[in-house]
């Protein structure tokens, strides 16, 4: 029998879903996720999604290195932001990583009782959907939005999604999300970074002048890593799997 697929477009709308026997794809188009894909692509061990700086830093006395975005730049005294380029860089290789974000790291804890956690992005868009597909679970796309608001990147990701695997799943009773979702995505598909030309997130990251990350993160298929949380952390599955 066919599972269900659903979309949330945001934390604050997560808990009228049951994801207790779910997997929950957190997805945080700009920036979060898709830097973690990037993260693992180059070789880092786990990455502890934590909500604030203070928690982070104290991860460094255990020998991590520590990550933190707020308003969309790196923040004083961490090693690292969350610019997917940041990541791609030997000095990641093998490590762990304790990383707060305002949005992405948030929605990660907001699905924490669901039956796993994977982390999508357009990145690793053909290989999650793969995964998913021999999962034989229902899935959620979990939007992480901008501060529990609606936002145009991960819907159209979400949307990307349920495109792919619809052939596959059915669609639940919260139904219209998913089928917004794959609308917008149509509409966009021909060229995102157009389509998001007046979205709030990509106005705010232009102004700190990073439209090399928003093209990155909008490329799919740039890796087929697949991070899933275990525990605490995050790792790359396909690693998991290789041990
Ligand atoms: O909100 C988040 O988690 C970030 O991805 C936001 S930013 O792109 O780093 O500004």
């Amino acid at each position: 029998m066919k599972k269900n697929i659903d979309v949330c477009f945001s934390p604050a709308l997560f808990n009228l879903y049951d994801a207790s026997e779910s997997i929950v794809v957190v997805i945080d188009v700009l920036r979060a996720t898709s830097s973690m894909c990037v993260a693992f692509h180059y070789g880092v061990k786990s990455i502890v999604p934590v909500s604030t700086l203070e928690e982070a830093m104290l991860y460094r006395a255990q020998g991590f290195l520590v990550g933190a975005e707020r308003k969309g730049e790196m923040v004083e005294g961490f090693d690292l932001g969350n610019s997917p380029f940041s990541y791609m860089d030997e000095k990641v290789k093998d490590r762990n990583i304790a990383l707060t974000t305002t949005n992405g790291t948030q929605a990660i804890h907001a699905a924490r009782n669901s039956f796993q956690i994977a982390i999508g992005s357009f990145l690793n868009l053909d290989a999650l959907c793969h995964w998913l597909q021999t999962q034989n679970r229902d899935v959620i796309l979990l939007c992480s939005g901008w501060k529990n608001a609606f936002n145009f990147e991960d819907t159209l990701f979400a949307g990307a999604v349920v495109q792919q695997l619809l052939p596959y799943f059915k669609l639940t009773n919260h139904r219209d999300s998913a089928l917004a979702a794959m609308q917008l995505y149509d509409l966009a598909k021909g060229n995102m970074y157009d389509f998001l030309e007046k979205s709030s997130h990509r106005k705010r990251l232009e102004k700190l002048q990073i439209e090399d990350d928003i093209t990155f993160c909008l490329k799919p298929n740039q890796t087929d890593v697949i991070p899933v949380m275990v525990g605490d952390a995050i790792y790359n599955l396909n690693v998991l799997q290789s041990l």
